[in-house]
C-alpha cells in the first residue's frame, strides 16, 4: 500500500508539502498540487484516516445511532442522514441501540473511542452519558437538555390530527395502540389523540405496549386481550406496529376499513405498499434528516445561533384504511 513517503519519492516534493495538501492544512503551489493528485491517483493512494485524526484533532467522521434498521422509518432517516453525511466527505459509523440503555452507552463510548467529530442519536435513552459527550450532539426526539438540540416531529399535533381524522371519517368508538412508556415520541402522541378526544366529549380506550420491537407472537397476544368489535376506529403509535395490528385483525376476519377504521404515523415507505395502503400521519424522515444533519454541522462549524429545539410540522396521509364509504 502507497504512503505519503512514497508519494513524496515519486514527486521529488517533501513530506510536509504532500502532507499539507493532503490535509488540506496550508499552502500548495498548483503545479505541486497537479503533480501530487497525479500521482496519488496512479499509485491508488488514500489517506490513513487513523494518522489524518491524530494530525487534525478531528476524524472526519461522525456517529448515527439509532435504535434498529428493522424500522422503516429509521432505516429511512439513517440512509438519508448517512448519505448526507458521506457527501460532505465524513465517514459515517452506525450504531444500533435496540433500545436498550447499555448497548445506547457502549456505543456511545465507542463513538468517543474513535474521537467522531459529532454524533447524532436517535431514541437517546442515556441522559447523562449524552450530556456529558463534549462532541457536538444533536438529539431526535428525546430531550436531553437546554444545551441540546432536539429534533423531533410535532407528535403532538400528529395525535391530535390521527383523532381529528377518525373521528371526521365517523368513529366514535375508538382505541389507541400506544408505544412503550418512556419515550417521548409515543407518549406525546397519545397525549395529543387523547386531549382531542376530550375536545369532542368521545371517550377513547388506550393499549400500551411494552416495547417496540414485539415479535408477532407477542403482539397477538397482547392484541388478544382487545375485543376489536366494540371498536370503530383506531390509531397505532407507528406505522410498522399499525401494519401488524392490521395483518392481526384481517386473520381475525375484520374488513378495513369496512369493520374498523385504522391509522397509524410515520409514512414510511411501507405505509404505501401494505393492503390496503395505510392512512397515517406523515413525520417526514427526509425533513428530520435534513434539519438534523444542519444542526449538527453549524455546532461542529461553531455557527450555531440557537439551541432551542426544532419541530417538525406533521401531515395527515390519506389512504385506504380509512373513510366511511
Ligand atoms: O419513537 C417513535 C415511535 O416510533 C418513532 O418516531 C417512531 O414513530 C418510528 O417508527
Amino acid at each position: 500500500m502507497a504512503s505519503i513517503r512514497d508519494i513524496a519519492k515519486s514527486t521529488g516534493l517533501s513530506i510536509s508539502t504532500i502532507s499539507r495538501y493532503i490535509n488540506s492544512s496550508g499552502y500548495v503551489s498548483k503545479d505541486s498540487a497537479e503533480l501530487i493528485q497525479k500521482v496519488i491517483d496512479e499509485m491508488d493512494y488514500v489517506p490513513n484516516r487513523n494518522a489524518q485524526a491524530i494530525f487534525n484533532k478531528k476524524s472526519g467522521s461522525i456517529g448515527l445511532v439509532i435504535p434498529s434498521l428493522v424500522n422503516p422509518f429509521f432505516s429511512e432517516m439513517a440512509t438519508i442522514i448517512g448519505n448526507k453525511i458521506q457527501d460532505d466527505g465524513y465517514g459515517c459509523v452506525l450504531c444500533f441501540t435496540e433500545d436498550i440503555p447499555e448497548k445506547e452507552e457502549d456505543a456511545l463510548d465507542l463513538l468517543k473511542g474513535y474521537r467522531v467529530d459529532g454524533i447524532i442519536v436517535a431514541r437517546g435513552r442515556s441522559v447523562d452519558k449524552i450530556q456529558k459527550l463534549s462532541i457536538p450532539v444533536i438529539s431526535f426526539e428525546s430531550i436531553i437538555s437546554d444545551e441540546i438540540i432536539t429534533v423531533s416531529a410535532d407528535n403532538y399535533q400528529g395525535g391530535r390530527m390521527a383523532f381529528e381524522h377518525l373521528y371526521e371519517e365517523g368513529c366514535r368508538k375508538m382505541i389507541h395502540i400506544k408505544g412503550p412508556k418512556g419515550f417521548i415520541a409515543p407518549e406525546e402522541r397519545c397525549k395529543g389523540f387523547l386531549d382531542a378526544s376530550a375536545d369532542k366529549d368521545v371517550a377513547v380506550e388506550v393499549l400500551e405496549l411494552s416495547t417496540d420491537y414485539l415479535l408477532e407472537e407477542d403482539l397477538d397476544k397482547a392484541l388478544n386481550q382487545v375485543d376489536f368489535r366494540m371498536y370503530d376506529g383506531l390509531f397505532v403509535f407507528n406505522d410498522i406496529n399499525c401494519i401488524h395490528v392490521i395483518s392481526y385483525l384481517r386473520r381475525q376476519g375484520f374488513a378495513i376499513p369496512g369493520d374498523l377504521q385504522v391509522i397509524g404515523f410515520d409514512n414510511s415507505y411501507l405505509s404505501e405498499m401494505n393492503l390496503p395502503r395505510l392512512t397515517t400521519i406523515e413525520q417526514s424522515p427526509q425533513e428530520i434528516a435534513q434539519v438534523s444533519y444542519h444542526c449538527l454541522k453549524d455546532l461542529m462549524d461553531g455557527t450555531c445561533r440557537s439551541t432551542a429545539n426544532r419541530i417538525i410540522p406533521v401531515k395527515l396521509i390519506r389512504r385506504d384504511t380509512t373513510g366511511s364509504t
